[in-house]
């Protein structure tokens, strides 16, 4: 079966159709597949062959999706770098990627010069007025004089095709490697099967596409089905979605807890009446918030669980079946359970490791076939490093990472639920809890950003923690900050609070 992601997703779609939506006017399908081929020609004149990496230092934009799709078609490996890291984060993921070619942009190159290129080739989008070294090429220059067809390289449904990388907030990252049926399996399953991702639909992605969940939902599977998607290079803000949402009318909007907590909070009246569904994931979405969101903008919320493990969401709510505070069910083709260290299942309501099979799941971390070994004990299987339990209805709590838990007093503690405990105070928009050693035993403090104009002082958040939980969980300290510090992917970062 053709697996060529290219061929699969913008080869059956209307030409005239919209497929992306940006500030500067729509693109159709037929302008975006020209881009995506004349980038296609070349990188593959610039000495890219199938199975390389070309790695992506580019904001979101147009090209972007183009350079991605236009890999694809060759039959290349792509990989994303975080735009926004320093040099030596990006001269890291050059020297593991080993990439044939990077494609930059203005915001990136000064960057990608600095972490030192080693002699490989440079292509930089956007490049007019900026004087250009040996080894890097006008991306509009090539591009224009390129034929605006491109042929596709045959690709196989078990042939390694991307390169996801986790966000490595407790280590550097690390790539998944895919094959094409990763993506081609979320979309059936996830994107159809779940959100009922249709043609009339327009998707908002809140995170930047270097992140896959949004990189996918946004530029990737809407053109599976003919519906469009929403890029914007500009930083986002709880003002910007709104402005966003006002000027283009999304039906899905893609979000994270982080994002959902700042729009509640945001003070002026908002209409997000064109959204049908809004999904979250990335990170745990507390109950209270899920509660203020709905109360908030009266839009459904689709919360689930994905990695870059497993490619995408594998467990989620349905639309029209919300279980706040839960992580929904195993979505369609997936199987979950819970098990103990030894890898044994555990029964309904236990604490437990997570584990999941799928047809999507990575066949490795590039280049430590130890820790591959160790989270992926099987062909097919992923051991996520999440504590959940499932419930007698079939449904997962999610409890908080393995590596997260504090032992405080004897007793083993989930920071996620002291979480979920004080975000249910009203003044209270985000927190942390990690674990502190005082004395030589840990104790849980807590990070708290109140909502703008609330006041609530330390021993009155404690108080709120011990009426509600237990005394031991109550934190030792409650520490105020304007904002918690992020991974890239927009994921809490514990290991800068420690
Ligand atoms: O949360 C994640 O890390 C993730 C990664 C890839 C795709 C989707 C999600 C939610």
């Amino acid at each position: 079966m053709e697996a060529n992601l290219a061929a699969r997703f913008l080869d059956p779609a209307d030409p005239a159709r919209t497929a992306l939506l940006t500030t500067a006017g729509p693109v159709t399908y037929g302008a975006l597949t020209e881009r995506a081929d004349r980038i296609a020609n070349v990188l593959s004149a610039l000495g890219v062959t199938r199975g390389r990496r070309v790695l992506l230092a580019l904001n979101d934009g147009v090209d972007f999706v183009a350079t991605w799709f236009g890999a694809q078609r060759i039959g290349a490996v792509t990989a994303e770098v975080y735009t926004f890291l320093p040099a030596k984060d990006v001269a890291y993921f050059l020297g593991y990627t080993d990439a044939a070619v990077v494609v930059a942009d203005p915001q990136t190159l000064a960057r990608v010069r600095e972490a030192g290129t080693d002699g490989r080739r440079v292509l930089v989008a956007g490049a007019g007025g900026i004087d250009l070294r040996d080894n890097e090429f006008d991306l509009d220059v090539l591009a224009e004089a390129a034929e605006p067809r491109a042929e596709t390289a045959p690709v196989g449904l078990d042939d390694e095709v991307l390169w996801k990388f986790t966000t490595g907030s407790t280590g550097a990252p690390k790539a998944c490697v895919h094959t094409a049926r990763g993506p081609l399996e979320s979309h059936r399953a996830y994107a159809e099967g779940v959100l009922g991702l249709r043609r009339d639909d327009v998707v908002l992605p809140v995170p930047k596409l270097f992140f896959g969940y949004a990189r996918d939902l946004a530029a990737m599977f809407p053109f599976g089905v003919g519906a469009a998607g929403i890029v914007f290079g500009e930083r986002t803000t709880a003002e910007r979605v709104f402005e966003l949402i006002a000027l283009h009318r999304p039906t899905v909007l893609v979000n994270v807890p982080t994002m959902m907590s700042q729009m509640v909070a945001h003070p002026s009246e908002q209409d997000l009446s064109c959204v049908r569904v809004c999904t979250s994931a990335g990170e745990a979405l507390p109950p209270e918030l899920h509660r203020r969101w709905v109360e908030r903008f009266g839009v459904e919320v689709v919360d689930g669980i994905g990695s870059s493990e497993a490619y995408h969401i594998f467990l989620s709510n349905r639309p029209g079946a919300p279980r706040p505070g839960t992580i929904g069910v195993p979505v369609p083709g997936y199987a979950a359970r819970v098990v103990d260290d030894d890898g044994a299942e555990l029964p309904d309501g236990e604490v437990g490791t997570l584990e999941v099979d799928g047809p999507s799941v990575a066949l490795r971390y590039e280049g430590d076939p130890e820790k591959s070994a160790r989270t992926f004990p099987r062909p097919g299987t992923v051991r996520t490093g999440d504590l959940v339990s499932r419930s007698a209805d079939g449904s997962f709590t999610y409890r908080g990472r393995a590596d997260d838990l504090l032992k405080v007093s004897g007793v083993w503690v989930a920071p996620a639920e002291i979480e979920h405990c004080l975000i249910g105070h009203p003044a209270v928009i985000e927190c942390a809890v990690t674990g502190h050693d005082t004395d030589g035993l840990t104790r849980p403090w807590a990070y708290v950003v109140l909502a703008d104009g609330a006041s609530a002082g330390g021993e009155e958040l404690r108080e709120y923690v011990r009426a509600r939980l237990s005394p031991h969980k109550a934190p030792e300290r409650v520490v105020f900050l304007d904002s918690l510090p992020r991974t890239a992917n927009g994921k809490l970062d514990r290991r800068a609070l420690r």
